[in-house]
This record gives structure tokens, C-alpha cells and sequence, in this order.
């Protein structure tokens, strides 16, 4: 289950998913977000528009993750999900965080692929701390993947700092 960790522009990589930090309406917004949509051409749009609402406004609750097609991207499929709002840590973040990371491989999975792309979810906007978020996200790709090793991840950093943060969350144990 090899786990690496690079620092790119996710919207470059021509793996089988890429996984966007989404906000609950999946119509897009700033951050990696934005990059990605803008990336992906319009058909994007019309995708997650088209997807469920199982609350108004709501097509992906916090924690979970949905699935569409890549359209102009390099990367076949954008896996959205979408992570806690940083309330200080005692709101269900930690678990609400890994629950992303989770339910985004499940989707892999389920659909019979086999390389995905990670941003560090949570870390920007959504004001997410990097060293716990990035520990979670090494610990939670390590616990749903150790049976696995077909899968291979890519944690994309952004900045040299949060690659920094990632190689150091990655070579803990
Ligand atoms: N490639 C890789 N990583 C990126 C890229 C990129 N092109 N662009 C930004 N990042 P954020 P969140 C990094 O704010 O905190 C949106 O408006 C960025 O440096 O994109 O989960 C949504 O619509 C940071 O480390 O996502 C939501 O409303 C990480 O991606 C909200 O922001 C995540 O930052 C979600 O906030």
C-alpha cells in the first residue's frame, strides 16, 4: 500500500481520482476547489448539480464523499468530499477528518480503481491545523488501506511547508 507524499498541483495528475475539499453543495468555491472546476471544464458543474440533494442544498454531508467524472482533467474521476470546519477540535473534527479520507477510498474501491490524489482537506478555508490534520490523514489512508496493496496514494501538498508536514506525518508510526 504504498503511500507517497508530493508537492503539485493536484489538478496535473493524471491518476485514476483526484479527491477535491469540497464544500456540502458541491458547486464549487475557492481553494482547491475552485482550481479543480476551473480545471475541469463546466460539465463539472453540471455533474454535481445533477447528483442528489438528500437535504436542501446539501449533496455531500460532511465527512462523506461522492463521485463524478474528471471531464477536461488529467485525472478520470474527481472524488469530492467534504471536511469539518475547524471549531477548535472538540466538534467531531478528528473524526469527522478521517471519516473523508475513509469514505473517499471506499469510493475507489467500489469502483474498481486504483491510483488517487489527496489535497490536505480541511487545511485551508476550512482552518483545519496542518500536523494533526496531516497525521490523520496518514493514519486513516494507513487503517483503510492495510489489507490493500494494489491501492496507491498520493497526499499533494501545495506549499513546501505542507509537504514538510506530510513527510513528517508519514514517517512517524
Ligand atoms: N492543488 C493541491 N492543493 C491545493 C490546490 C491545488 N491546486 N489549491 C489549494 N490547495 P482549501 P478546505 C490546498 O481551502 O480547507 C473551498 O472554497 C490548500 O493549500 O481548498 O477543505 C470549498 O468550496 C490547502 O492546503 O479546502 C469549501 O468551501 C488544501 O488544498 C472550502 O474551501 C485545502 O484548502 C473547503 O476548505
Amino acid at each position: 500500500m504504498p503511500i507517497h507524499v508530493i508537492t503539485a498541483d493536484i489538478t496535473r495528475l493524471g491518476v485514476d481520482a483526484i479527491v477535491n475539499a469540497a464544500q456540502p453543495s458541491l458547486l464549487g468555491g475557492g481553494g482547491v476547489d475552485g482550481a479543480i472546476h476551473r480545471a475541469a471544464g463546466p460539465r463539472l458543474l453540471a455533474a454535481c448539480r445533477a447528483l442528489p440533494q438528500p437535504s436542501p442544498g446539501v449533496r455531500c454531508p460532511t465527512g462523506e464523499a461522492r463521485i463524478t467524472p474528471g471531464f477536461d482533467l488529467p485525472a478520470q474521476h474527481v472524488i469530492h468530499t467534504v471536511g469539518p470546519v475547524w471549531h477548535g477540535g472538540s466538534h467531531g473534527e478528528p473524526d469527522l477528518l478521517a471519516s473523508c479520507y475513509r469514505h473517499a477510498l471506499q469510493l475507489l474501491r467500489a469502483h474498481r480503481l486504483r491510483t488517487i490524489a489527496f489535497p490536505a482537506i480541511s487545511c485551508g478555508v476550512y482552518g483545519y491545523p496542518a500536523e494533526p490534520a496531516a497525521r490523520i490523514a496518514v493514519a486513516s489512508v494507513r487503517a483503510e488501506l492495510a489489507d490493500d496493496p494494489a491501492i496507491e496514494v498520493q497526499l499533494c501538498a501545495f506549499s513546501e511547508s505542507m509537504g514538510a508536514i506530510l513527510r513528517q506525518a508519514l514517517s512517524e508510526d
